[in-house]
């Protein structure tokens, strides 16, 4: 695969950008090898600089779930840019995306746009704290909420990939309000709140993390956490970011029988541009600024590119009952990846949730964070690459989920799995 002018520019980017990438798991750091520079994408495709053509399992992290270009999405951007791209002023777009959210979330009354799912998840603690009175907040191991200083401890994503679960800087008097139990451990969680109950604010989690890999809750857990939060008068807060319209139309709460006080989403709910939200109960929203004493704010909040595409992709979702089509083409990807490793006696354990998925490169359960990094990293570099050389463009990291699109048809899944035929036959020739 020739990557020449990507090679250059990756070169003159490392002059200009910290590590030459705008976010750190970009920099194909951990897999090894030079990140293909991408020039443009349409449908299951990108395409690089260099004239390589990848079918998209990465699809932006997550939002894409449509596609490259989506016509419904870019027709509504066209549109909204010949308007005007930002006033600093309300507009009725946002009102129209908030409701929209609201019908496929019944846990939100209320909602509150921001630019990013960092941002979504920086505002619901400082709800929750806001609310509750009090300081300290827990977090799951693995678990990756973004970047800022209250959850960028024992983080998942590209924080692990890049061998930073706590991050430098964080000041230690933040990290010490941030309580970190095992997923999926009840007893600990139990421990944690009988010794410190009174101080706890909240409980963030992904319900369904992704950002240790795809790894499941074990039957009632979510349940527990939210029973264990009412009883100590904390908040439950879910982190959809990536699992909202990917794990189910409504979310992973809606395979559950829970009722989160607040949720954060992001990606999906604004198709590409750089849209997340937090919202919940009216009780706990309305202490958010103006209505309540608890400051957010943000320049580009609500911005009606973003608010445009957004309501063009979710309409289109609901219309198309997108959700469960790319589900069912994900569960035949997935089938057709764990026949062709038990084929080459790769063990593997793959998690498929709606359109999300990971391969993890283990013989054992998968469980929680210390069981995602027990996998074999080296069969994974040499899977990931295989897939690269072979036209499948992979999260390059063992420690991210996969996504699939509307766009991903049979034949995107056929060449998909032939690529994987000669990838898992690499890995087992190298064991
Ligand atoms: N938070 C995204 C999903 N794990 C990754 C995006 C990034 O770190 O660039």
């Amino acid at each position: 695969m020739n990557l020449e002018k990507s090679t250059q520019v990756f070169a003159e980017a490392k002059e200009v950008i910290p590590g030459g990438v705008n976010s750190p798991v970009r920099s194909f750091r951990s897999v090894g090898g030079v990140p293909p520079f991408i020039d443009g994408g349409k449908a299951a495709k990108i395409y690089d600089i260099d004239g390589n053509e990848y079918i998209d399992y990465v699809l932006s992290y997550g939002p894409l779930l449509l596609g490259h270009a989506h016509p419904v999405v870019t027709e509504a951007i066209q549109k909204a840019a010949e308007k005007g791209t930002s006033y600093g002023a309300p507009t009725a777009a946002e009102v129209e995306l908030a409701k929209l959210v609201l019908k496929f979330m019944p846990s939100m009354d209320m909602v509150r746009m921001v630019n990013s799912g960092t941002e979504a998840t920086m505002s619901a603690l400082r709800l929750a704290r806001a609310y509750t009175g009090r300081d300290c907040i827990v977090k799951f191991i693995g678990c990756y909420h973004g970047h800022h200083d209250s959850l960028l401890v024992k983080a998942g994503s590209g924080a692990v990939t890049l061998g930073v679960p706590d991050s430098p800087g964080v000041p230690a008097a933040v990290a010490g309000t941030t309580i970190t139990v095992p997923f999926n451990d009840e007893a600990a969680l139990e421990k944690v709140f009988v010794e410190r109950g009174s101080e706890i604010a909240g409980v963030i989690l992904e319900p369904t993390p992704g950002n240790m890999g795809l790894v499941p809750p074990k039957e009632g857990f979510l349940e527990f956490i939210q029973s264990l939060t009412k009883k100590y008068g904390a908040l439950f807060i879910c982190d959809e970011v990536m699992s909202g319209f990917r794990a189910a139309q409504g979310g992973s709460q809606s395979l559950f029988d829970i009722d989160p006080d607040i949720t954060c989403l992001g990606k999906v709910i604004g198709a590409g541009l750089p849209v997340a939200a937090y919202g919940g109960k009216k009780e706990i929203m309305q202490m958010v600024s103006p209505a309540g004493p608890m400051y957010q704010a943000g320049t580009l909040s609500g911005n009606p590119l973003a608010m445009a595409a957004g309501i063009a992709a979710l309409n289109y979702i609901l219309d198309n009952d997108v959700c469960a089509r790319v589900e069912s083409m994900t569960a035949i990807l997935t089938g057709g990846l764990q026949k062709i490793a038990d084929k080459y006696g790769v063990p593997v354990q793959i998690h498929r949730l709606g359109s999300m998925f990971t391969v993890f490169f283990s013989d054992k359960p998968v469980t929680d964070f210390d069981s995602a990094c027990a996998c074999d990293l080296e069969a994974f570099k040499i899977y990931f690459h295989t897939m690269l050389e072979n036209g499948v463009y992979l999260p390059p990291s063992q420690f991210e989920t996969n996504f699939v699109s509307l766009a991903h048809g049979p034949e995107e899944i056929e060449k998909t799995l032939a690529a994987a035929e000669k990838a898992f036959k690499a890995v087992a020739e190298k064991k």
